[in-house]
Parts: structure tokens; sequence; C-alpha cells
């Protein structure tokens, strides 16, 4: 600071340029996960809930560019007023668009297109955060990275279902799965519940769907202190579970019914009799210890009934992270995602922002539930207790895993 109490030069562009290395460092990270990717790999669409790779790197270029460049960045002149169409995701408020099931047939701008836009976007957005950083502009700045993040995650869902349909079951990477047969043991850990606080107690970025924190009354409960593993899931199955009509809610029974499901997404009975699983390390054998992943909602709360106990509220998962007791947890997000029994809805005095930007996530608080935790394949730092992950109960090519809990007696 300056005698007089004002940021000195010196200070406002050391500022100026963190924020432009942390922007630079979440792009980066997109354009990594993409490197190994062939631009066939990158166009293809597997299934009408999941995008092509370059629409991912697209989109999330366009959305800097929609809701940062174009309104603060003077003299901004979009890449291709065509992207607009392209590449809006689901923003009524900015205009039409290509219809989410027909992405894949986006064969032009091309992979390397699809670069050249980002580049111009980096360029664009660097002189913006170098310049005039405003509140308002550091507020859009975080909202536009998570949005990224959650973006690299989605490309990795999307690939593995992609490479889960090709006859070669291509390895994204090539790393060998950790040994889990240590830590198999399961706990329940007791938590007295009572008058406890949800929601984003700040100071960093949240979403608006983790707002306004609020009270909520817990009755005494217990949470597993890891997650459901494949040999549990294993047991189920051999036990009939997706057999049994008494374990499984109505539109659940329907849907396995409907879709032939008798076990998790990417599981196949080999010949020999084993289970394997289609990993983004390619075809393996499912490793019992492993939690289970790729289970939709359905599932897991009829694993939970098969089980005796019943899946968490988002609100029993919060309190027992936030609690003393709950350091023990564990996987709690480095794992999976897990469903929990909360219906994606508004917590009390939520209103959605004015404007498109208001569209992120308020529209959505309907007929999904809620995920609580994070996966291995989120990135480093993205969540936190109070984030709110949302999916529709029949889907399943999202990261997502179980955790148990039971009432007290
Ligand atoms: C929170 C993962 C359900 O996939 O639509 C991406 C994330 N929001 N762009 C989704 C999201 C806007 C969202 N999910
Ligand atoms: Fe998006």
């Amino acid at each position: 600071m300056s005698p007089d109490d004002t940021p000195s030069r010196e200070a406002s562009e050391a500022r100026a340029i963190a924020l432009a290395d942390r922007y630079l460092a979440v792009r980066r990270r997109t354009e990594s996960l993409a490197r190994p990717l062939s631009p066939e790999d990158q166009g293809a669409q597997s299934m009408p809930d999941a995008s092509p790779v370059k629409w991912h790197r697209a989109h999330t270029a366009w959305f800097f560019e929609t809701f940062l460049l174009t309104p603060f960045l003077p003299g901004y002149r979009v890449f291709d007023p065509a992207f607009a169409y392209l590449f809006n995701s689901y923003y009524e408020a900015v205009g039409p668009r290509q219809p989410r099931p027909l992405r894949g047939l986006i064969t032009r701008p091309s992979a390397e297109e699809v670069g050249a836009y980002r580049t111009h976007v980096d360029a664009a957005m660097v002189r913006l955060l170098t310049t005039s950083p405003t509140a308002e502009v550091i507020e859009r700045l975080d909202l536009g990275l998570a949005h990224e993040e959650q973006h690299q995650e989605l490309i990795l869902m999307d690939l593995l279902h992609l490479f889960a349909q090709s006859p070669l079951e291509p390895a994204y990477r090539e790393t060998s799965p950790p040994d889990r047969s240590a830590a198999t043991g399961l706990r329940y850990l007791a938590f007295e519940g009572g008058l406890i606080e949800i929601g984003d107690d700040g100071p960093g970025f949240a979403f608006d769907n983790e707002r306004p924190r609020h009270k909520v009354y817990l009755e005494p409960y217990r949470l597993a202190d890891r997650l459901v593993t494949n040999g549990e899931w294993l047991a189920f199955i051999e036990d009939g579970g997706y057999r049994r009509p008494d374990l499984w809610l109505s539109d659940g029974w329907a849907a396995i019914n409907e879709q032939g499901w008798d076990a998790p997404l990417y599981w196949r009975r080999e010949e020999n009799g084993a289970w394997t699983v289609m990993t983004l390390s390619g075809r393996r054998p499912v490793d019992p210890h492993a939690p289970v992943g790729h289970v939709s909602y359905y599932e897991a709360a009829a694993f939970a009934a098969w089980s005796g106990r019943r899946l968490p509220t988002e609100a029993e998962w919060e309190a027992a992270v936030r609690a003393p007791e709950g350091q023990e947890l564990r996987q709690t997000s480095d794992e999976a995602w897990q469903w929990t029994a909360s219906p994606y809805g508004a917590y009390p005095g939520f209103k959605p922002g004015a404007g498109a930007l208001g569209e992120y996530n308020g529209k959505f608080m309907v007929n999904q539930m809620v995920l609580r935790g994070g996966a291995a394949e989120t990135p480093p730092g993205h969540t936190r207790p109070s984030y709110r992950n949302f999916f529709h109960p029949a889907q399943r090519w999202a990261f997502t895993g179980v955790r148990l809990a039971d009432d007290m007696s």
C-alpha cells in the first residue's frame, strides 16, 4: 500500500496478473485433458445427454465471450457470430441453439479451429483481466472458471461413455488402479443432529444453488465412513437384487426393466463368469475393494433397501462433513459423487439472479436428485462441503457412488 492507503500501481498490477494466471491455468487444464484425443475422438457424441469434447472446449470459450468479453471489454469482436447458435448450451435469454442431442453433427468448426477460438478468447480475457478487473468482472470470472471446471469433468464422463461404445474399448490414459484392499472395514459414525446450518458460508466462490445458508433440523443419524464397494454390489447382484421388485421404487423398477439393467453401467460379465468394467484406463477386472461407480439413484436406493439402510439426506451429509466427528469419514470427495435422498430444489429464500446467468442452476430445480462430495475425476479444489451436484434419478454416466446412512436405533 502507498502512504495514502490506496493500492499502489504495483499492487493492482500484481493482482491483475494473478487473476490472469488463475484464468490461464484453468483454461490450460481443459486443453491438456483434450490433448491425447484425435479430432475424430473429439467430434463424436455417444448419446443425447453427452457432448463431443470439441463442443465442451468451444462452449466454455463461448461462456467467457458471452458473459464477460461482450459486455465488459470495450471494442471486443466475437470470433464468429455463428458460434452463438452452435455453442449456447441452454440459455433461453441468449437465443436459439443447436439441439443438445444433435451436437455430434457439428463437424465444423474443426477441432483445430476450436483451438483458435479458445486462443482468441484467452487473449481478450487477459486484456480484460489486466485492464479493468472490476468486482463484477471478478465475480463472473469465478463463475466462468467454476463452469469450465464442471465441463472438465463432463469431458471425462462423456469421453468414457463414448469409448465404452467402441468395440476397441480404448484407454484414454494408462494408469494402474490403486490397491485398496487395506481400506475395506466399515464403520457407522454417529451424529447427534439437532438444529444445524447448511449452505455456503464463504468467503470463497460458491454457486447460487448453495445459498442462502439456512437452518435444518436433523434427528440423530449414522453415516457409513466409506462408500459402498464393488464387492458389496456383487453380493446385491448375486442375491437377486435386480430381480426383486420389493427393493425398488416404482419408477426405478420400470427403468431397470425397460433398460434391461442388471449391473452398474460399464460392467460386463465375461464368459468365465468374472465381471469386468470399462474405465478411462480401458476395460479392467472389477475390484471388489473399490467403490462402486456409475449407478443410478434408483439402483442406489434399491441397494440401500437391500442393506436395511437408507441414503443420507444432503443436510445429513453436509452436517457430518462439517462436524468434528466427521473428520473420520473417508472418501468424502476423492472417489465418487454420492447420491443423497434429497430432491434438487431451492433453499429457503433462494432467488435466481437476473438475466441469462440466472438460468445457470435455478431452472433445473425439479425432478433431479442431489449428489454430494466429488469424484476422482473432479478437478482439484473444485468442490466444498456445501457443493450440490445434481442428476436425474435414472442417469448413471456421471461418476456416481453410494454412501449409506442409518437411523440411530
Ligand atoms: C451440475 C453437472 C449437472 O452438466 O449441466 C455445466 C454443470 N452447468 N454447464 C450440467 C453445468 C452449466 C451441470 N451439472
Ligand atoms: Fe455449460
